[in-house]
Order: structure tokens, then sequence, then C-alpha cells
């Protein structure tokens, strides 16, 4: 344990690892699996995240490309035009937003209006442009855990051994990432819920986080309002399960989660004062 506690990053991205973050979910996309369409006109995106920061977001994380499985994917141009206003107004006003995209372009254009985080739910593996992008920038950024594409990852989801596999195929993309000259301390990485994953296994991979955080970087958890949650808590649709994803998230904070990626800002926040006060 005492190893485990050594290797464990004290800060990432500029912030104190000592609590959780919280990074709020700003989906600026037409089609996401629980919140589509709520902030697609800038307007209501800005309030949003301007919302999200009032109530204690640490980060915004903000996408203009839903990865919900099934989805098609979007032009870059059009993933531009939707996440930038955002970005400007909410870094703008000092903000820390991080760009959730594959795409090398739309990560420098996110940059380049103030967004200070990439987070790719491919691992830097999609856009062969994008490890040498962040590499250039020197910027943090996080790498999820994936197999296929958000439209065929449902049917990637055998293991032979769940918790080794996707703990080797992170770690192949980790050493990708320190391999174009990502410096350590800027990856995140996380075990990718729901991607690639059925119900039971990503009930696995939550027990099993201490494994992850062995690899020595922080972790993000992103299992806010997914179908696995709605499952556990018996067949709740997407918009009323920030309940049950409060309840995944605090047991991620308590296995070594250092970054919860939620819907609920409020709620979460809320839930980890009480839950730090107590422990
Ligand atoms: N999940 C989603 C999107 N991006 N990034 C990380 N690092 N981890 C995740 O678990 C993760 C992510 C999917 O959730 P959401 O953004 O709510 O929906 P959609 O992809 O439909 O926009």
């Amino acid at each position: 344990m005492a190893d485990r506690a050594d290797r464990a990053p004290a800060c990432w991205a500029g912030f104190d690892l000592s609590r959780p973050l919280v990074m709020g979910i700003l989906n600026v996309t037409p089609d996401s699996f629980s919140d589509g369409g709520r902030h697609a006109a800038p307007e209501a995106a800005i309030a949003a995240g301007r919302a999200m920061l009032e109530a204690g977001a640490d980060i915004v994380d903000i996408g203009g490309e839903s990865t919900r499985p099934g989805a098609a994917p979007v032009a870059s141009e059009e993933e531009i035009e939707r996440v930038v206003p955002a970005i400007r107004a909410l870094a703008g006003g000092g903000g820390v937003v991080s760009i959730d995209t594959r795409n090398a372009v739309t990560m420098a254009a996110a940059l380049d209006a103030g967004a200070r985080i990439v987070n790719d739910v491919s691992a830097l593996a999609h856009d062969p442009a994008a490890a040498a992008l962040v590499a250039a920038r020197g910027c943090p950024v996080v790498l999820m855990h994936m197999r296929g594409t958000p439209e065929t990852m449902n049917d990637a989801a055998d293991y032979a051994d769940l918790v080794p596999e996707i703990l080797a195929e992170l770690a192949a993309r980790r050493d990708a990432a320190l391999a174009a000259g990502i410096a350590p301390e800027a990856i995140a990485l996380d075990p990718g819920f729901g991607f690639a994953k059925r119900g039971g296994q990503n009930v696995d991979l939550l027990r099993a986080l201490p494994r992850f955080r062995d690899l020595g970087h922080p972790l993000l958890i992103g299992v806010s309002r997914k179908r696995f949650i709605g499952e556990l808590a018996g067949s709740v649709a997407p918009a009323l399960r920030d309940p049950g994803s409060i309840a995944a998230a605090l047991f991620a904070a308590s296995r070594g989660a250092a970054i919860l990626r939620v819907h609920d800002v409020a709620g979460t926040v809320q839930s980890l004062r009480v839950w730090r006060a107590l422990t």
C-alpha cells in the first residue's frame, strides 16, 4: 500500500490532487445519450458551463461529438463550430476547460480558444496527428480505454480476462503517448466505462480501480448516467440516473479516482464534501 501511495501523483493540470476533482460534462451536441440537444445553442451551452463552475466544477469538459454506442462521427469543421464559442466564453471568464475530442484539428482549435486539457476517448489512437499535437502543446491529456469506435465498440466487449487485458491495452496507449514525447506527468488515465464494456464488466472495473492506480497516473472516472448505472438502479432512464451516478462516483473516489467526470456537478460537489468530512 505504501508503494501505491508513493506512486500516486500529487498534482495534475496545475490542480492539487489531495481531493478528487469534479469535471462537469458539457455536450454541445444534438444527440448525446442523456443531454443531447439541451446545450446545442451557444448561449445555452455557455450558461450551463457557467452554472457548473459556480456549482464548484474544477474543470468543464466540452464535447461537440457524441460517443454514445452507435454514434456516427461528426466532421471536424462542425465539431469546432459547436465547441469554440463555449470554450472562449468559459475559459475567457477564468474557467478551466477540457476539450473532449478524437480529432487533432479540433484539439488545436480548442487549445487556441483557451482550453487547457485534451480528453480523448480514443487515447490519441483515432487521429495520427493527435499525439504529436499534444506533445508540441505540452498540455495535460486524458487517455481513455476503448476498443473499436463508438460505432463498433459494442461488438468488441469480449475479454478472456477483463482487468489484465484493459490494463495492458491502456498501458500500451500510455507508452505510445510517452514515445510521442508527451510528459508522464501530463497524462491521466481512464478505464473507459461503457466503452466496449457490458453491464457487469463495468462493475468489475470499478472494483479494480486500485490496480489501475498502480499504473502511476491520476485516474479519471466517467460513470455518470451510463447504462450500467441505470441497470444497477433498476431500469432507470438516463436523465434520472444522477443519484446512482453519485454513489458510483463516491465509490470510485474511495478506490483512488482523482477526477470525476459528471453531469450533476452540484450534487457531486456536495456529496464529496460530506464524504470527505467523514473520512
Ligand atoms: N464518456 C463519454 C464521453 N467522453 N471521456 C472520458 N475521459 N471518459 C468517459 O467515460 C467519457 C468521455 C460519454 O458520455 P457523455 O459525454 O455523457 O455522452 P455522449 O458521448 O453521448 O456525448
